[in-house]
């Protein structure tokens, strides 16, 4: 078993994961570099800063010329068969612009993102295709506001079979987070895929730049996802014993 997890890598350590009731496939652990958020798109490079003592990750979003993102690869393909989410903490510094947390296809024609701006509080979109012509595209900007140097904590759960999307904030107060608000869309059910993870900045509204501390980020799948991830990484391992 183990000798075959030295051939087959990830495939062994999602099957550790399935052994657990719930668990991450992986949760951040910033090191130089950015460590896993090693994917760019546009000109990210130098807008993402590791800081070693507080071990989290300075993020600068400039849109001009192009939106600057950084992505993480999940391992694994997800669709709207899977139930996933994740949990972030951000702390918004400054800026005037627009930072979008989310999921990406590696072609980046899907994704499922929240937006949060200054001056519109939080929106979630959920975009099947191109930007330009969505087959579904939410947008909730009801939440409570949000203030500069505050800490907040973002949970996001997709549950594709059930067609929902949960969104949750909280902000810290003390050593504590303090639920803010809680939201279910219903989407609908249509076929997508997303296997990366990322942050970036939204073109709208337009040039400008957006400021934020990111910290104990975490990708975890549901046993349902876990579920199918271990069938394919058994038929994996009883190949390769073949
Ligand atoms: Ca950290």
């Amino acid at each position: 078993m183990y000798r075959n997890c030295a051939l087959i890598g990830l495939a062994c350590s999602v099957l550790s994961v399935a052994g657990t009731a719930s668990g991450a496939i992986w949760t951040e652990t910033f090191d130089d570099g950015v460590g896993r958020f090693n994917i760019t798109r546009g000109q990210g490079d130098t807008l993402y800063v590791y800081d070693p003592v507080d071990q989290d990750l300075s993020a600068t979003f400039v849109v001009q010329p192009q939106p600057h993102g950084r992505y993480a690869s999940l391992g694994a393909s997800f669709t709207e068969q899977d139930v996933f989410s994740y949990s972030v903490k951000w702390t918004p510094l400054s800026g005037t612009g627009m930072a979008n947390l989310g999921f990406r296809s590696a072609s980046y024609a899907q994704w499922i993102g929240v937006n949060i701006r200054s001056n519109k509080n939080y929106s979630l979109g959920y975009n099947n295709g191109v930007d330009s012509s969505p087959v579904l595209d939410l947008i909730y900007e009801g939440f409570p506001s949000w203030a500069f140097g505050n800490s907040y904590r973002i949970d996001l759960t997709i549950d594709g079979p059930n067609s929902t999307i949960v969104f949750t904030t909280s902000r810290l107060v003390g050593n504590d987070f303090i639920l803010q608000d809680t939201i279910t869309w219903s989407i609908a059910t249509v076929a997508w895929q997303i296997d990366r993870v990322g942050m970036f900045n939204h073109q709208d509204p337009g040039p400008a730049t957006f400021t934020m501390d990111i910290d104990n980020w975490a990708f975890v799948p549901e046993p349902a996802s876990l579920s199918l991830l271990a069938v394919g990484a058994l038929s994996l391992i009883r190949r390769r014993r073949k």
